[in-house]
């Protein structure tokens, strides 16, 4: 049976991107975006969209039915910053949405999931460097507890009704060509825009908060690359640790005065500072690399010059 892709949360920071490259791998007609807002942007313009929202069962079922879809990227999610300050609604959107696609998939509708996790699954008494596949786990931001929850209930529908989903746990993803929104490592994707555009820019981190990232190229790679890796080598079903470099805001401070040596950075840390300072400093991603053959192709340097030029040529071009 051929791949049909539903994408719920297309609009957003990681679906933009990853539609894009769906619909360029699986052709047009065999993508389906989604989101709850419709903008007008290159999701909606450049194949078929639909407006969803992600807590209605029924409309994700009958869009399923619909388009014979096979295969649910599930990337809608309050993230972390935004989830503190809505908690309730953060459980729900970021829970129920996932036991929609688990029960679709549990209904035998559709044959596989993406679900991202994310860092936050970690919390401050993890081991904080080359963080291991499994540790302690004990997450104190609500958008931490929904996906170590959600992780669990992947692993629990894999094992009691075989449903076939596989996940990634994020770290900070940096991209040029649709804002980040509500994350604690926003303040990365910022940077760059206010390099060009003000040559200054205050950071809510402190200086020496280091952080894993991963540029948005090596993350879609990633996420593809986990959906179509045969049944067998995906052996953990909770979620995968995926690294690709880590950095502190004063070091990619520094990245960026190679490009612009008048660059000034300040600090000024708020709320986040505490949710970046319950997070790992670096993440062990051997399982990854050994299961289904991760590799990252951006550093912290290749990062910043592919961040420049797209920003300067896409996005400033004046
Ligand atoms: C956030 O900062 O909330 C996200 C994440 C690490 O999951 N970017």
């Amino acid at each position: 049976m051929d791949t049909k892709i539903l994408i719920i949360g297309a609009c957003g920071q990681i679906g933009t991107e990853l539609t894009a490259k769906l619909r360029a791998t699986y052709g047009v007609t065999n993508v389906i975006a989604t989101d709850i807002r419709k903008l007008n942007n290159e999701v909606v313009n450049n194949g078929i969209f639909e407006v969803v929202n992600a807590l209605d069962y029924n409309q994700i079922e009958h869009l399923i039915e619909q388009y014979h879809i096979t295969d649910v990227y599930l990337m809608a999610a309050l993230l972390s910053a935004t989830a503190e300050k809505n908690p309730a609604f953060a459980w729900d959107l970021n829970m129920n949405s996932l036991f929609h696609v688990l029960n679709l998939a549990k209904a035998g509708k559709i044959k596989k999931i993406f679900w991202p996790s994310s860092i936050a699954v970690f919390g401050p008494t993890t081991p904080r460097h080359q963080t291991p596949q499994y540790t302690i786990m004990e997450p104190s931001t609500v958008y931490g507890i929904s996906k170590q929850t959600g992780e669990r209930w992947c692993e629990y529908y894999y094992k009691q009704y075989g449903v076939d989903v596989r996940s990634i746990r994020y770290p900070g993803l940096i991209s040029w060509s649709t804002e980040a929104g509500g994350g604690t490592t926003d303040y990365a994707v910022d940077i760059y825009h206010k390099a060009i555009t003000d040559g200054k820019f205050t950071s809510f981190l402190s200086e020496n908060t280091e952080l894993p990232m991963m540029y948005m190229d090596d993350a879609i790679k990633a996420t593809i690359q986990i959906m179509q890796a045969p049944l067998d080598q995906i052996k953990i079903r909770s979620s995968y640790n995926l690294a690709a470099m880590s950095f502190t805001p004063k070091q990619i401070g520094a990245a960026i005065t190679k490009h612009y040596p008048e660059f000034k950075l300040s600090y000024a840390p708020d709320f986040r500072q505490k949710i970046a300072d319950s997070w790992p400093a670096s993440i062990d991603d051997s399982s990854a690399r050994a299961d289904w053959g991760w590799t990252n192709d951006f550093d912290m340097t290749t990062m910043t010059e592919a961040m420049f030029k797209n920003l300067k040529e896409q996005v400033y071009p004046h």
